[in-house]
């Protein structure tokens, strides 16, 4: 079976697990982990903030966050799509007590003068407005990557207004490798900065939230009543780690494949896609020509040996990622070129 239905199903290879074996570890409630503490000093280096918290989700560094920057009636901007409201159970609301302004973007992205315009004044009838979430890359927009001119002027509004910009950077490193904008250029914009190391880069466990050393002891402190402090986890950060050593660089493998899913899928009868829409690893079509359903095709694709997801009742989403080859991609452009063909006749 190829499984493109996330990058999240990477499994730790050979080497990672070894690494993993070998941590040295103590109890990181105590803050005396050593791996831990290293994972944490080398994701505030690479994104040039002053400290960094180890969580075990990305879900949990954007909860941690939007708890953070807010209070119980406070209103948060957010894109649409977005990951922290699309799919985390309604966290916002039932962890932080926040209500949440959903814009439209285009494939994810917004523009400044969108958020300006869904600020709330001041008055008491109103929320305060108290954070603005972005994410980069942007999953249900199709791994769109967020313009680093779009974000500074994002900054600029969320200055003037008072206002925390959190980013959700689960994916941060694909929009690194893809533009060659360094992390730290992206991160100098928001007060925290969450990436994930069990995506794309194939650690098994594990998300960064990178802030400034004060907002770190409270996000520690968050992480607590959360219930995401860990002991002996210096045998994940090792993992972690290892994926920050080993695999950034080879995101651009990821981002070919997805390129060439794309330009077989633009061939395809039924199927609709830009092939310049994917820019990192995440390639999102639509269906809806086929007459079928998603369910239908994503049924038709694992009876050949295809694992894709559906992102809505006609659009279907496939992530490349490092447990995917070269041969595995051409193998999953041959089924889709089958399933399709034979759906079309
Ligand atoms: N995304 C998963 C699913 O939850 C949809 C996936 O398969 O893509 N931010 C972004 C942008 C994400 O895509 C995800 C996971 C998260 C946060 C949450 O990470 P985890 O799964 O570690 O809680």
């Amino acid at each position: 079976m190829i499984d493109l239905r996330s990058d999240t199903v990477t499994r730790p290879s050979p080497a990672m697990r070894e690494a993993m074996a070998q941590a040295e570890v103590g109890d990181d409630v105590f803050g005396e982990d050593p791996t831990v503490n290293r994972l944490q000093d080398m994701a505030a280096r690479l994104l040039g903030k002053e400290a960094a918290l180890f969580v075990p989700s990305g879900t949990m560094a954007n909860q941690l966050s939007v708890r953070l920057h807010t209070r119980p009636g406070d209103e948060i901007i957010v894109e649409a799509g977005a990951h922290v409201v699309r799919y985390e159970s309604g966290a916002a609301a039932g962890l932080s007590g926040v209500q949440t302004c959903w814009l439209p973007g285009t494939r994810g992205i917004l523009q400044p003068e969108q958020i300006d315009a869904a600020i709330r004044p001041p008055d008491y009838h109103n929320p305060p407005t108290t954070l603005i979430c972005l994410e980069n890359t942007h999953n249900r927009g199709g791994g769109t990557i967020y313009p680093l001119d779009r974000i500074g002027a994002i900054r600029k509004v969320a200055e003037a207004r008072g206002i925390a910009l959190h980013l959700d950077g689960a994916r941060l490193f694909n929009a690194v490798v893809a533009t060659g904008i360094p992390a730290t250029e992206y991160a100098r914009h928001f007060e925290t900065v969450s990436f994930c190391l069990s995506k794309g880069l194939g650690a098994p466990v594990g998300s960064l939230i990178c802030a400034d050393k004060e907002r770190v002891v409270k996000l520690r402190r968050l992480r607590k009543m959360f219930g995401g402090g860990m002991r002996q986890a210096g045998i994940l950060a090792a993992a972690g780690l290892y994926a920050l050593d080993h695999n950034i660089a080879r995101l651009a493998e990821d981002h070919t494949h997805a390129k060439r899913l794309a330009a077989t899928l633009a061939q395809l009868p039924g199927v609709t896609i830009d092939p310049a829409h994917v820019e990192t690893n995440i390639v999102v079509f639509d269906i809806s020509e086929t007459r079928r359903t998603a369910d239908e095709v994503l049924a038709a694709l694992k009876a050949e040996g295809l694992l894709l997801v559906p992102f809505s009742p006609t659009t279907l989403r496939a992530v490349t990622h490092l447990d995917a080859s070269s041969d595995h991609v051409e193998q999953a452009c041959a089924i889709l070129k089958n399933v399709f063909t034979r759906l079309a006749a």
